[in-house]
């Protein structure tokens, strides 16, 4: 089964049989993947993170991860989930990333401090040198074939660590490479973290097609292409003037209880979260986390009224 780019953008919005849902990928998607991807090589660092985007990537329904991790990528690198650890681990992702030099794909989780040498973030130790994430972000960025920065933290403002006052000088993927002139191509998966349907469908269009088309902030359009407040199915209230008083009542817009929506572009409002179980505007309210500029730009996140 192999898939037109056209078939394959559209599988990852398109509807799962049965669940009434159509938010998620199409189980075909994963056939397809597994028979086109080239298993190619990814290393997967982080630096200044919660690990959220790791842990939502772990709640990926279509794929499952297991799908994931054995049909669509060879995760080689990987912090949090590897089993190998210390000096050896370290050295095996060195030897990756020589030995697929412009071949394989990097992904970064979290922001880079730049302040002091970068000496707020180090990632491990090799013959007792440590190792910063600074450092290792532009080695590493030099020699993949396509950067994925993940999670408001490694694109945009580097999301929380860049927040007001940032005394490590957090900065993103982007504007690392641009202060470096590293000019490996970055798409950006922001969000706090980031859907896993966003990473793993970047992730396989890198693979298959190669970099997808994306907006001016270098985000995929296939995901973040059009503006929640337009599509909201809260909408009609907005327009009869009819507030919600609580972040609990089932009817009522959230504008004047500080959603952001009409400020951001992703497609929360039919992919939700969870498995398809909910997403933030039908329990609190859009804190445009996928949005340059977050979290200062969109705060405060709640007004009461
Ligand atoms: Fe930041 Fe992410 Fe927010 Fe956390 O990659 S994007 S704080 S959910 O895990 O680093
Ligand atoms: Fe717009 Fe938010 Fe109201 Fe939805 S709840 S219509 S996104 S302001
Ligand atoms: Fe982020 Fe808004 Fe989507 Fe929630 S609804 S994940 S705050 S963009």
């Amino acid at each position: 089964m192999s898939l037109t780019r056209r078939e394959f953008v559209k599988l990852c919005g398109g509807t799962v049989a049965g669940l009434g849902v159509s938010q998620m990928f199409n189980p075909g998607l994963v056939k397809a993947m597994d028979q086109a991807a080239q298993k190619a090589p990814v290393i997967w660092i982080q630096g200044q993170g919660c690990t959220g985007c790791s842990v939502s990537l772990l709640n990926s329904v279509h794929p499952s991860i297991k799908e994931v991790l054995i049909k669509i990528i060879s995760l080689e690198y990987h912090p949090t989930v590897m089993a190998a650890e210390g000096e050896l681990a370290l050295e095996h992702m060195y030897s990756i990333a020589d030995e697929y030099k412009g071949k394989f794909f990097l992904i970064v989780e979290g922001a880079i401090p730049t302040a002091d040498k970068g000496l707020y973030c180090r990632v491990g130790e090799i013959g007792g040198r440590e190792i910063t994430m600074h450092e290792l972000t532009r080695e590493l960025g030099k020699k993949a074939a396509a950067t994925v920065a993940v999670g408001a933290c490694a694109t945009f403002d580097a999301g929380i660590p860049g927040a007001a006052g940032n005394v490590t000088q957090a900065s993103s993927v982007n504007k690392i490479f641009n202060a470096d002139g590293i000019g490996t191509p970055v798409i950006n998966v922001p969000g706090c973290p980031a859907h896993p349907d966003w990473m793993v469908g970047t992730l396989a269009h890198v693979l298959m097609y190669g970099v997808p088309e994306l907006d001016k902030n270098g985000r995929p359009t296939m995901f973040f292409g059009r503006n929640i407040h337009e599509n909201c199915p809260y909408r009609s209230y907005y327009e009869m003037g009819e507030m919600s008083p609580t972040f609990t009542d089932k009817e009522g817009c959230r504008y004047e209880l500080g959603c952001k929506g009409p400020y951001t572009n992703a497609d929360c409002w039919k992919r939700r979260w969870n498995g398809g179980v909910n997403w933030c505007v039908e329990n609190a309210v859009c804190i445009g986390c996928v949005e340059p500029g977050f979290p200062d730009a969109m705060s405060p996140f709640y007004m009461a009224v």
